[in-house]
């Protein structure tokens, strides 16, 4: 019988979490000029603006911080996350960064070059802002259905139009194509992941003509057992396996190890390729720390090692992906439009679907943030007109993305389906009384487009 999967932990500590009322969380909106990022997380209920650093520990995790030792060369410490990483990603260099964001900056200043195109399936924004800093070209090819909110039955959404990328080599030419990037799952679309075959057969044809691949593996293990549970072949496989494979098809891998990796903060630079290694050390020294440690403390290094490992069991993989699973047949119960099947990390609702009424240029999206967490005390985040709404290089007009969301993330071993089941009925309320909303007007925006969206300042169209 479905869902009838607990939770494969017990709760050993609480973090007490604190209710407001509606007309305070109105003023703390005004006060956040209507962005959730702004939003202080004590005056929030549930929290599910990102699965990002919000992971519980197990105690395996925080006894293992006991061992962690100083943050600099030839750390104990880092020999033991380097042999779990090497475990896991079945490759020979490793580089900790201090987070992911620094691991892709690093990727960016090896990989991405002035006027030169990056593919990915969906760039995440922070590498998209590296690149429009270098003055790269990210282009984002992920098959037609990854785009399409209403169409179900399709398992890998996350995948790469193979058709679409053979057509750029042949009009722009191979040397004017610097990288290839494959973000697993894909986050901007719905934490959808990308099969084994597309991994495989994106790699064959990059290896054609000389392009690196990367993968961008912030959620490696949600992605393996999609891999598992959905691709021909894979169901006798481990999860470990499985990730060595989708590795073996890359030069490099970046991760956020605050996704997968089950912990606050860290992240990770792994590759196959000595010289680029080298490099890589050269630009941790200069802006992270020693190569042994790369802006992360010993105790974190030992969470993650051990943290990489727990993720990649798969009574906590089915836990996790069926706990998604549960909050979106709930919205679905309900009527609410989401991009279906959920994928690895959270449930993202169509807000033009869901607010019909209001044009992507009034950000329906957000405005279902603003409401959500009005009424119930939910933070989640809008990934549509705001995040990844871009303008054209010359004039300067606003170009809208095809996808239009609000994400809800679901934070790793952290909620219960009780607090899941407080964000459908809040959300169920909002959808009956969807045709009193208004939209919103943009005030506000940083010089980075493609990083707007974290300090953007909103008001409510009246
Ligand atoms: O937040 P960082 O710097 O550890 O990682 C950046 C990053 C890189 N790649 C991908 C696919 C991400 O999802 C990512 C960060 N994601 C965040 C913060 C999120 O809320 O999804």
């Amino acid at each position: 019988m479905r869902f009838m999967t607990a939770e494969p932990f017990r709760i050993k500590v609480v973090e007490p979490i604190r209710k407001t009322t509606k007309a305070e969380r109105t003023e703390f909106l005004k006060e956040a000029g209507y962005n959730a990022f702004r939003l202080k997380a004590n005056d929030v209920y549930v929290d599910c603006l990102t699965d990002s650093g919000t992971s519980a520990m197990s105690t395996h995790q925080w006894s293992a911080m006991m061992l962690g030792d100083e943050s600099y060369a030839g750390c104990n410490s880092f020999y033991r996350l380097e042999e779990s990483v090497k475990d896991i990603f079945g490759m020979p260099y490793v580089q900790p960064t201090h987070q992911g964001r620094a691991a892709d900056y690093i990727m960016a200043r090896i990989y991405a070059k002035p006027g030169k195109y990056a593919i990915g399936n969906m760039h995440f924004d922070t590498f998209r802002g590296n690149a429009e800093v270098l003055g790269a070209l990210a282009v984002d090819y992920v098959i037609p259905e990854g785009l399409d909110t209403t169409s179900s039955a399709i398992p890998f959404k996350g995948n790469i139009d193979i058709k679409k990328m053979q057509k750029l080599i042949d009009e722009k030419g191979a040397e004017n194509i610097s990288v290839v990037i494959i973000t697993v799952t894909c986050n901007n679309n719905g934490g959808q992941p990308v099969s084994m075959q597309n991994i495989r057969e994106v790699s064959q044809l990059a290896k054609k003509y000389n392009i690196p691949v990367v993968i961008d593996s912030a959620r490696l293990a949600e992605n393996a057992y999609f891999i598992k549970t959905r691709e021909e072949g894979y169901q006798n496989k481990s999860i470990k396996e499985i990730t060595r494979e989708m590795f073996s098809y890359c030069e490099t891998a970046t991760m956020s190890s605050k996704k997968d990796g089950l912990v606050n903060i860290g992240g990770l630079f792994v590759t196959r390729n000595e010289e680029v290694f080298q490099m890589a050390n050269q630009l941790a020294i200069v802006h992270e720390g020693f190569i042994t440690y790369g802006g992360m403390s010993g105790r974190d290094m030992e969470a993650l090692a051990v943290g990489l490992q727990e993720a990649c069991d798969e009574n906590y993989l089915k836990y996790r992906i069926e706990q998604v699973e549960y909050l979106g047949k709930k919205l679905k119960e309900k009527g609410i439009p989401i991009i279906e099947p959920t994928g690895g990390h959270g449930v993202y609702v169509d807000g033009r679907r869901f607010f019909s009424q209001i044009p992507q240029h009034e950000f329906p999206s957000q405005r279902l943030v603003v409401a959500l967490y009005e009424e119930a005390g939910v933070r989640a985040v809008e990934l549509g007109a705001c995040a990844f709404g871009s303008k054209d290089p010359v004039t300067k007009e606003p170009i809208w993305p095809a996808l239009e969301t609000m994400r809800i993330c679901v934070s790793r071993r952290v909620y219960t389906n009780q607090h899941l089941d407080v964000i459908a009925n809040a959300l169920g309320e909002i959808y009956e009384n969807r045709k009193d909303y208004k939209g919103m007007k943009l005030v506000y925006e940083g010089p980075i487009t493609a990083l707007r969206h974290f300090t953007a300042g909103f008001e409510l169209i009246k």
